[in-house]
């Protein structure tokens, strides 16, 4: 372990004397001074105590910040802007970079599905996570489903009780179709300042109505070789402290529908620690995703790369193609822009 992981993780279990963990780790005195100021620079406020140094007590969004108490197995590069946090993961995985997790306080080019504009100011949570997983690139959609998974356990943690809209939307108040179970209604009026009366839905009655309010979107990218992934990125983007007027139309925030700020460190360290759970174990992804979908049992409209299927949504199957019950029998979709609409009558 090099010196700042070493000083980081000693200093989450109290005060830190610089020259005992000098001797622990090996190295010398200067050494640990550097570390320490190093953190400092990067945003991490070390203090100096009586009994060594101290982590600060409300850590700033920043790569130690949100390092210092992760319990998942990544790096964390932190940018205060970036055009895209998928683009310097992908150059991070050109020069062999692995368990990374990219995060950027703003993006000035962050990109959706087909080189779709991802808007991307200060105050969202813009993370791409870099690895290598020992799985076929047939099995890669399955991490896409885990992002999700991670995002809406993550945003309900904080009181928001969002939804997965197939493959790759987290939602909130996605309530039409009569699945019943996640309405407008379906646990995040803390503040009652959310939803329909919330002030934010003006003008924007068709995407909103149509299935809910975007809150957070993923972005896969990955190479593979025969029959093994080489690289994956996982670009997740989630709107939190984010006021919706600055967003596209139909979207929402943390902030708007909690009524209130997120701590950005603490939640987005929720959200890779169950981004890595989930992906050590691949087969427990799809269950855990039906879970928190509001896609199945609905009507869909999904716009496939070979035309609209409309159907009803019955099933996920691996590695997380939609089968969508049509007139014309059963089909499998594994990628398209999925819409949900209003059951007829
Ligand atoms: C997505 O694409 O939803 C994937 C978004 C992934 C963003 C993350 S942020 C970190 C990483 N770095 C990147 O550069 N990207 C990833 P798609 O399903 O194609 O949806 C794109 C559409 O969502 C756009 O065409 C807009 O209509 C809408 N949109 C754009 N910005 C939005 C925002 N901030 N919130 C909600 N909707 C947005």
């Amino acid at each position: 372990m090099d010196t700042r992981r070493a000083l980081l993780s000693a200093l989450e279990s109290g005060p830190v004397s610089g020259p005992s963990l000098a001797d622990e780790l090996g190295v010398s005195r200067a050494a640990v001074w550097k570390a320490v100021e190093a953190l400092r620079e990067e945003g991490f406020a070390v203090e100096s105590g009586d009994d060594g140094y101290v982590a600060p007590a409300d850590p700033a969004y920043c790569a130690a910040g949100i390092e210092f108490g992760l319990d998942a197995p990544y790096a964390v590069e932190y940018h205060e802007d970036l055009p895209s946090t998928n683009d310097r993961a992908r150059a991070l995985a050109a020069e062999r970079g692995a368990d990374v997790a990219v995060v950027a306080d703003a993006q000035t080019g962050g990109r959706g599905r087909l080189e779709r504009e991802w808007v991307a100011p200060s105050g969202g949570v813009w993370v791409s996570v870099l690895t290598r997983p020992a799985v076929s690139p047939a099995r890669a959609p399955l991490f896409t489903l885990a992002g999700a998974v991670a995002v809406a356990d993550a945003c309900r943690e904080v009181g928001v009780d969002a939804t997965i809209k197939w493959p790759n939307d987290v939602l909130v108040g996605d309530s039409d179709g009569g699945d019943g179970g996640n309405g407008r209604d379906g646990g995040n009026g803390r503040d009652g300042g959310n939803g329909r009366d919330g002030g934010n839905d003006e003008g924007r009655a068709d995407p909103v109505d149509r299935g809910g309010r975007k809150l957070a979107g993923i972005l896969t990218e990955m190479e593979g070789e025969a029959d093994r992934v080489s690289w994956l990125v996982v670009g997740i983007g989630v709107n939190a402290n984010l006021d919706p007027e600055t967003l596209p139309a139909g979207a929402t925030s943390l902030r708007a529908e909690r009524g209130g700020d997120v701590d950005r460190r603490r939640f987005l360290a929720r959200l890779l620690e169950r981004y890595a759970d989930l992906t050590a174990d691949p087969d427990a992804i799809l269950p855990s995703w039906r879970e928190r979908t509001s896609t199945l049992g609905r009507r869909v409209r999904v716009e496939t790369p070979g035309g609209t299927v409309v159907g009803r949504a019955v099933d996920v199957e691996p590695p997380g193609a939609l089968v969508v019950e049509t007139d014309d029998g059963r089909r499998r979709i594994h990628a398209g822009d999925c819409e949900h609409l209003r059951d007829a009558g």
